[in-house]
């Protein structure tokens, strides 16, 4: 099976360094200082049991994203595509995987934030796309990739249908590669508390300046259940059908499992790049609005997150 990488950020990384492991063939598609150092040096991971494993760039093909069109011999050579990039690069990723997918070649997106498998089904139709999310936890710096918490990769069909031959591989392979794939024969719920896990996490650390871990040991996790119980009702209220403990029970698993790790969007602010606060806090406030459900507290997070994501513009 070959199998793409769409953006080799922290998850992407985790992804691409346990399929090495296993028979798959792998294509790498990344842009930038990153793209030029797989190239050159290939990947190094740290693993949460701390084992380190440097995987050679002749592993991989790489494609940087920014230097033309994808190669001829690449165009429709891929049985799966998985999407890792930033919550606001879908339209680019999701035109890159319809070119290097076969014609029955299917593409899940792993992102943080909602919409990506239904922006990615407009291209390749629905037939053809998974939706996804995943609670591996990880950051990365220039000692390569820090694989913090093991988490699971939630995968399933938008239409709730069992997997089919290909599904079925890209789950194997998965599987070989340690990365804990779980099927779900209700995606939308999946990744509602994905969702929810990243609003109730991710803000709040990042405003602190906090490891995940440090939200349950003071004030700080009062603040995440009550931004929580604010997006339940939103989730709710579109038809999801989230039970209250379940979902706590699953945040404080997600918190323990990845207490080591910065989140994304600290990781995102730390190194001055834009965050992912419009698809996490700003999705609810937008669903909530159409609902007439009020969503301050969403909207508080939102702004603040804004105002540190603009001072690491000012002098
Ligand atoms: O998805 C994550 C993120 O950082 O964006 C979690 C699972 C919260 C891990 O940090």
């Amino acid at each position: 099976m070959r199998v793409a990488i769409l953006g080799i950020g922290s998850i992407g990384g985790v992804i691409l360094a346990g399929l090495a492991d296993t028979d798959v063939e792998l294509v790498a598609i990344s842009r930038g200082p990153t793209a030029q150092s797989l190239a050159s040096e290939g990947l190094v991971i740290h693993s949460p049991e701390g084992v380190i494993e440097s995987i050679p760039p002749d592993r991989y093909v790489l494609v940087d994203s920014e230097s033309g069109p994808l190669p001829d011999h690449l165009v429709g050579s891929c049985e799966a595509a998985i999407i890792c990039g930033k919550a606001y690069s879908t339209p680019i990723l999701s035109q890159i995987a319809h070119e290097i997918l076969s014609e029955e070649g299917v593409a899940v997106s792993v992102q943080n934030g909602m919409g990506h498998a239904q922006q990615i089904s407009s291209r390749l139709g629905s037939l053809r796309t998974l939706g996804g999310a995943t609670t591996h936890g990880a950051w990365r710096d220039n000692g390569g990739i820090h694989w913090v918490g093991r988490g699971s990769i939630t995968i399933g069909a938008l239409d709730g249908a069992p997997p089919n031959e290909i599904s079925t591989s890209l789950m194997n392979a998965l599987g070989n590669a340690s990365l804990s794939p779980i099927w779900s024969d209700d995606i939308s719920k999946s990744i509602w508390q994905k969702l929810l896990i990243n609003i109730a996490i991710n803000p709040i650390c990042s405003i602190s300046g906090v490891r995940n871990g440090a939200l349950l040991k003071n004030d700080l996790w009062e603040q995440s259940q009550e931004v929580l119980e604010e997006s339940l009702s939103v989730a709710r209220a579109s038809g999801i059908d989230i039970d209250g403990s379940e979902m706590q029970n699953l945040l404080v698993e997600v918190v323990e499992s990845t207490s080591e790790n910065r989140c994304s969007m600290l990781q995102d602010l730390m190194a001055g790049r834009r965050t992912e606060i419009e698809s996490l806090c700003g999705y609810v406030i937008r669903m909530g609005e159409g609902l007439g459900i009020p969503t301050p507290l969403n909207s508080m997070l939102m702004a603040l997150v804004k105002g540190v994501e603009m001072s690491s513009h000012m002098d």
